[in-house]
């Protein structure tokens, strides 16, 4: 039996010889390697943090003691050392594992938000409560955060409130791999490069084990008159480190990879009687030939690869994300005013190619959503025109920032949102289902939603022609399928399908007209007429769409945000304003939390298929029918048994 198989809990962990620890550490990479190159999933930052994870659960007792994960992209580790091991099997499939801490999964996960810069405060909380509850000292509280997560705002918040409080303990620890998914920006990482390099001093241990020919024993009088030694030399060397004048006790730097130098530390730190921070350095994708010869930004995440060569098995269609690059770069040559603003996401969010052409107009403020709205804000006060391109769930961050700095103050920024949307296999808080419910509120602010490739381009130069009010572009993850085309274009809004007669009016956002079409072709099939438009600009509702709606049968409108505030709540309060009496049918995401899967798996799940809303829409068609004619409405049960449209 391999060390790893014989791990099924930390107790178990805990038991282990530490000689065997490295050998359990590269059985951890290699299990890493195989399972994620095929599953796809956050293999970079997983490798970087073996053995720091590994020295967690040794000094610290999940769930006894608390262990909150930052961000939880970093959790596998955690999750095969909890007993989860077999799960990586189908990692993030619908079912299965999940690729963040899960709390249905096991009493060893705490926190699932995957919104970064979150883990401190979630430690400060914790151990407020367990003051309060009388197990604070019994019980510890450990938040584990990397260095791109701390530069988030939030993580600084907390640590104002953590150093406030002297004799509450709470231990910080810091994944200082020096990278977020690029190398990780700011006066913050420059700071934390400096204690790293700074403390050469750190050498002594490497030092000592070279002399003795072993690693010395924690706690022997060798490793305790070594690390004398190394306290001199740090008191004489090292620079006033930023966290102690905050009044955070400092630990380190540690090597991470050193699963003695890091046990040891991290005791430290559980006996400390306040709060403490521990710096640890690791290196992102270690063990893992490609991932650390190559560049590494492409192993934070990766999709299923090649294991020799950590190559994309799948030929890589064109993604929405590819054309929203090219047709920015297009722009910043036409166009000097426009500039980029990135939160620590310049590759996934398409912005490289912008900052290859114009690195002087990019800006990567760090994980910093809101900064980096208000920052756009600034930036569109001089008379710039900011794109801020972010993953839509992470606009949610930004909200208050692009109501009161943008909106208020009439600044023509233009929000990129990619991934929109269902996104699916990263669980609840990755999908981007809720921007257009908080984004509707702000005024002034308008929303497009491309269908395709050319819509995505016409409508990102149209928001770019925008100066006085804020614009969103939504689009989905993914390739991006062909052109669709339009019959013609009434006020603004694209007619993609016209058939003859009063029938069904049926709305199509963004990326949903190749669905609508086909349900268009369904309900054709049942003698139904129908007229699918896509609005573009979805919101305010175009006025025209109200107009296209006098008349029809039935108006049907489609969308992958929530219904709650969605579109679709929209044109039905647009319609009753107007004294547009046309029955009404929206179709989006219910208001609850999305279980991980395949896109198409959950939106099945959602009944967002052609079947299910033609299925639904002929339903609604016959119930009206027959009331229109006097007849009595069908029972449920009739309506189930009227079956599939298609
Ligand atoms: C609010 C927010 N913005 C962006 C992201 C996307 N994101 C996920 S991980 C990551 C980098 C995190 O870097 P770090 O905290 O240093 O962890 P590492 O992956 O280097 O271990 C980013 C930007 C996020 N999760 N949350």
């Amino acid at each position: 039996m391999t060390v790893l198989r014989g791990i099924r809990s930390p107790e178990d962990l805990r038991a282990l010889p530490a000689d065997q620890l490295p050998q359990l550490a590269e059985e951890i990479r290699a299990e890493l390697v195989e399972k994620v190159t095929r599953t796809g999933g956050h293999l970079g930052p997983n490798l970087g943090v073996v053995e720091l994870t590994i020295a967690l659960h040794r000094v610290f007792r999940s769930p006894h003691d608390v262990l909150v994960f930052d961000t939880g992209h970093q959790a596998y580790v955690h999750k095969m050392l909890t007993g989860r091991l077999e799960g990586f099997e189908h990692l993030r499939q619908e079912g299965h594992l999940s690729g963040y801490p899960s709390r249905t999964e096991s009493e060893h996960d705490v926190v699932e938000n995957s919104h970064a810069s979150t883990a401190l405060s979630w430690a400060d909380g914790i151990a407020k409560g367990f003051e309060q509850t009388g197990e604070l000292g019994r019980r510890h509280v450990v938040g584990i955060i990397g260095d791109g997560a701390l530069t988030g705002g939030m993580a600084w918040e907390a640590i104002n409130n953590i150093a406030a409080a002297p004799d509450r303990p709470v231990v910080l620890v810091v994944n200082d791999n020096g990278r977020s998914y690029a190398p990780t920006i700011g006066g913050l990482a420059d700071h934390l490069a400096t204690l790293r390099t700074a403390h050469s001093y750190e050498r002594v241990l490497d030092w000592g084990k070279s002399v003795l020919g072993s690693t010395p024993v924690v706690g022997s009088p060798i490793y305790e008159a070594l690390h004398g030694v190394k306290k001199g030399l740090k008191d004489v060397l090292a620079p006033q480190g930023m966290f102690e004048d905050l009044g955070l006790k400092y630990i380190g730097p540690v090597d991470g990879h050193d699963c003695v130098a890091l046990e040891h530390a991290l005791t430290r730190a559980r006996n400390y009687s306040g709060p403490v921070i521990v710096h640890v350095i690791t290196e992102k994708g270690r063990g893992y030939r490609p991932a650390e010869l190559d560049d590494a930004e492409r192993f934070h995440a990766v999709g299923v690869i090649d294991v020799e060569t950590g190559l994309p098995l799948k030929v890589s269609a064109t993604t929405w994300t590819n054309v929203f690059s090219d047709e920015l770069v297009a722009q910043g040559r036409l166009r000097p005013d426009v500039v980029a603003v990135t939160a620590a996401m310049m590759g996934p969010t398409g912005l490289d190619r912008f900052c290859e052409q114009y690195p002087g107009r990019t800006f990567d403020v760090g994980i910093a959503e809101q900064h980096a709205a208000t920052s756009a804000a600034g930036m569109a006060f001089t008379g710039l025109h900011p794109v801020v391109a972010v993953y839509a769930t992470f606009i949610n961050r930004a909200f208050d920032q692009v109501l009161m700095d943008c909106a208020l103050h009439r600044a023509g920024v233009t929000f990129v949102l990619d991934r929109a949307g269902v996104t699916g296999d990263d669980g609840a808080s990755h999908n981007g289902m809720w921007d257009m419910s908080i984004l509707q509120v702000v005024p002034g602010l308008r929303i497009a939603a491309p269908r395709d490739a050319s819509s995505l381009r016409e409508e990102l130069r149209e928001a770019l022609d925008v100066d006085d009010a804020p614009t969103v572009l939504r689009f989905p993850k993914g390739a991006v399928g062909p052109d669709i085309p339009s019959v013609e274009r009434v006020g603004g809004v694209d007619v993609l399908r016209r058939d003859e007669g009063a029938g069904v009016l049926l709305v199509s956002v963004g990326s949903f007209a190749p669905m609508c079409l086909e349900v268009a072709d369904r309900l054709a099939q049942q003698g139904i007429a129908v007229t699918v438009v896509d609005p573009r600009w979805v919101a305010p509702v175009p006025s025209a769409l109200v107009d296209l709606a006098r008349g029809q049968a039935l108006v049907v409108s489609v969308e992958d945000n929530s219904r709650t505030g969605g579109i679709g709540s929209s044109i039905a309060a647009a319609l009753r304003d107007a004294d547009v009496d046309v029955p009404f049918r929206d179709f989006g995401i219910e208001r609850r939390f999305l279980h991980h899967g395949t896109r198409a798996a959950v939106l099945a799940e959602l009944g967002l298929t052609a079947q299910d809303v033609s299925r639904a829409v002929v339903e609604t068609v016959a119930r009206l029918d027959h009331s229109a004619a006097g007849v009595r409405e069908p029972s449920a049960s009739e309506a189930e048994r009227s079956g599939d449209a298609g």
